[in-house]
């Protein structure tokens, strides 16, 4: 897989050298490039935005810049090949679904904004010649730009690539996993810490007994945190000894 990462900073993105995906990259398991988008202006200052027709607050980046950094990125490849992923606070949610989606494509660029978001058109002239536009949010709230979530994006989509995780088992117990549940409490020693014990049943070497204290805790855990998940649940996701939440 090959990842492009264009922005007007691109030292964001210097924490992908670091940890697994430094790692990775390091190994050639993934092509992940940098790019400065003021490398395609052709004016003096290196402008990249211009104010919002109809008026309002802000800048909005220029679609003739993002139009040529786009072009050269995606070059000779088929549009089909490429999937452009724009961060906005406007997209839609970025879920383990839409990751694991984007886990299985050759190339994604990732067109990182700035200031009120970049001119609408590119977006729309990309998906309009057989490119893959992938608008994505990471939640309710407004950074100041996509870099973040592009860096959330990229550790999200690499660790699922063969190879990347150390034990393929730690990608199938996990909050967000195929059982559509948040992951129970985990523990580790000291037994006692400051008063506080780990569960018994988890030393009781009863296997049995260990998974389902685990995944009713689980399902207790989701329903205090995440109502919306408990009402998501299909009855194909639940077991004969859960009870109505
Ligand atoms: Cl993807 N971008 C920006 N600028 N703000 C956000 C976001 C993305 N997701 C949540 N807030």
């Amino acid at each position: 897989m090959r990842i492009d990462l264009v922005s007007v900073f691109p030292e964001f993105f210097d924490v992908l050298d670091l940890s697994l995906v430094g790692k990775a990259r390091r190994r050639d398991v993934v092509d992940i490039r940098t790019h400065n988008l003021r490398d395609w202006t052709s004016d003096v200052h290196r402008t990249v935005d211009d104010t919002p027709i109809g008026g309002g607050a802000g800048m909005v980046m220029k679609p003739d810049v993002w139009g040529r950094a786009l072009d050269d990125l995606i070059g000779p490849s088929a549009p089909e090949t490429i999937t452009l992923a724009i961060p906005t606070p406007s997209g839609r949610p970025l879920t383990q679904r839409l990751v694991e989606d984007l886990a299985t494509r050759e190339r994604i660029i990732i067109a990182c904004g700035r200031y009120e978001g970049i001119d609408a058109r590119v977006a729309e002239h990309y998906r309009g010649h057989g490119v893959r536009v992938e608008e994505f949010s990471l939640g309710d709230y407004v950074l100041n730009g996509g870099e973040v979530a592009a860096v959330a994006l990229v550790e999200a989509v690499t660790r699922l690539i063969p190879g990347m995780v150390g034990n393929p088992e730690s990608l199938v117990e996990e909050s967000h996993g195929a059982a559509g549940l948040l992951e129970y409490r985990v523990y580790t020693r000291p037994v006692s810490w400051r008063e506080l014990e780990v569960p018994a049943v988890l030393l009781s070497g009863n296997h049995g007994a260990v998974a389902r204290y685990r995944r009713d805790e689980a399902i207790a855990r989701t329903a205090a945190r995440r109502p919306d998940m408990i009402a998501e649940l299909n009855t194909s996701q639940l077991d004969k000894h859960d009870r109505p939440a």
